[in-house]
């Protein structure tokens, strides 16, 4: 039977769970920057699967990577060994200076590893109580789906109606060093942020916030834990948004890009010696470390550095950023972001970043609002000079 995009829609809508509210558009293939739905139309995918996709739709190399290792060995799960477990080990702990890896599958998953790790820590090394570990995080922060981190998560649509939480967060505000180093206590494990707030609507931190609250951190031997979910992997113009503030995390989470968007894989980087606690049977997960997603990882980290993704990151982030600033439109607040991780806040009064990003859709550009009045802008590094001149022009047009 063939079904149209309308059926496939009604379809969803009958059968699934009703947690989003995607655009009413139904795509079928993708290549680079580029994606086609069901009618043969053509889009610039300007959000690349939440910064999963950098390497762009399809990357021949990732695929292949994905192909011979199907055909040789998907999963044996961590009972026994891989003999593509210690080549990704090395190829990423080389990349980004890390010392430990624990492999799992979702961003989430990382996020609850690194809790459980550096509560560990916390007990066995630093002599915190049992069971007063306190970790904090930021307002407005976005780690994840699951009941944990949606306890400590300060939006209401992601918390209401999930409770009871875990207690052991403690909430600051993003880029507030007084607040805090009045929150450390001699309990404090960990203080996990974003390097640069993603969901919140692309937040970057007041210059040298980070470079304090390191320093700070290591005073009152507090981890200080990056998710790097999103702003990894080239996404900023640097292979990690740490980069930006001079400064290396005690950990680092990555995830989404790790597999160039065709695997769910993520990691927790450990630059301390915090992932020594965790010893056999304390954690682990069924695919996490399988050896499909060891050869597809090392491929996806492999293109990016070869293919000079991290640099056309930083240099077409900057073009596009100079491109955004001098659209001439009254309804445009403000215009910020680093690399490819880019962001348009519209005027409060211009009735919300949704209907322009159906107009724009209209124009063959695929973008996603945020927090009500942000169009969020974050294409595959792949993007080229010319490719963003047709993005401006339609975004320009659509703004006016
Ligand atoms: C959805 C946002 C982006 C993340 C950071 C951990 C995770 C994410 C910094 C969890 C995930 C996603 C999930 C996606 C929407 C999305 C998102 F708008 F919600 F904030 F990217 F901007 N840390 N972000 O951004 O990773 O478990 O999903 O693999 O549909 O919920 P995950």
């Amino acid at each position: 039977m063939h079904y149209s995009a309308l059926d496939l829609i009604k379809v969803e809508k009958e059968l699934g769970a009703n947690n989003y509210r995607p655009l009413d558009v139904v795509l079928e293939r993708g290549e680079g920057i580029w994606v086609w739905d069901t009618d043969g139309r053509k889009y610039l995918d300007c959000l690349s699967a939440y910064s999963a996709v950098n390497q762009g739709h399809g990357h021949p190399r990732i695929r292949q990577a994905l192909i011979e290792q199907s055909g040789r060995l998907s999963l044996t799960s961590r009972a026994f060994r891989n003999d593509q477990l210690a080549r990704f080990y090395e190829e990423i702990c080389a990349l980004t200076n890390s010392h430990k890896v624990l492999p799992m599958n979702s961003g989430a998953e990382a996020v609850e590893t690194v809790i459980k790790a550096v509560r560990k820590w916390g007990y066995e090394e630093k002599g915190v109580p049992e069971n007063q570990a306190e970790i904090i995080v930021c307002a407005d922060n976005f780690h994840g789906r699951t009941i944990t981190i949606v306890g400590f998560s300060t939006d209401p649509s992601s918390r209401n109606g999930f409770g009871p939480f875990a207690p052991g967060f403690r909430v600051i505000p993003f880029g507030d060093m007084a607040a805090l180093e009045r929150a450390i206590t001699p309990n404090t494990v960990a203080f996990l942020v974003e390097p640069i707030q993603g969901e919140a609507g692309v937040i970057i931190p007041p210059p040298d916030y980070f470079r304090q609250a390191l320093d700070l951190c290591r005073r009152n031997r507090v981890q200080l834990v990056f998710d790097e979910i999103q702003t990894g992997l080239g996404r900023t113009g640097k292979l990690l948004a740490e980069e930006h503030e001079g400064i290396e995390a005690d950990i680092t989470l990555v995830g989404k890009a790790l597999s160039g968007g065709f695997y769910p894989i993520s990691a927790v980087l450990s630059n301390s010696e915090v992932l020594s606690v965790i010893k056999p049977g304390e954690h682990g997960s069924t695919f996490g470390g399988n050896p499909l997603a060891c050869a597809v990882a090392r491929m996806a980290l492999k293109v990016l550095v070869e293919e000079g993704m991290i640099e056309n990151s930083a240099n077409m982030g900057r073009y596009f950023l100079d491109g955004l600033k001098s659209l001439r439109s009254n309804i445009i607040a403000d215009v910020r972001g680093r690399g490819l991780m880019l962001a348009v806040e519209l005027d409060p009064d211009a009735g919300g970043a949704r209907p322009f990003c159906e107009k724009l859709r209209e124009e063959g550009l695929l973008c996603k609002d945020t927090h009500d009045h942000t169009i969020r802008i974050s294409p595959p590094l792949v993007i080229t000079k010319s490719d963003i001149d047709w993005a401006l022009e339609r975004i320009g047009r659509v703004l006016r």
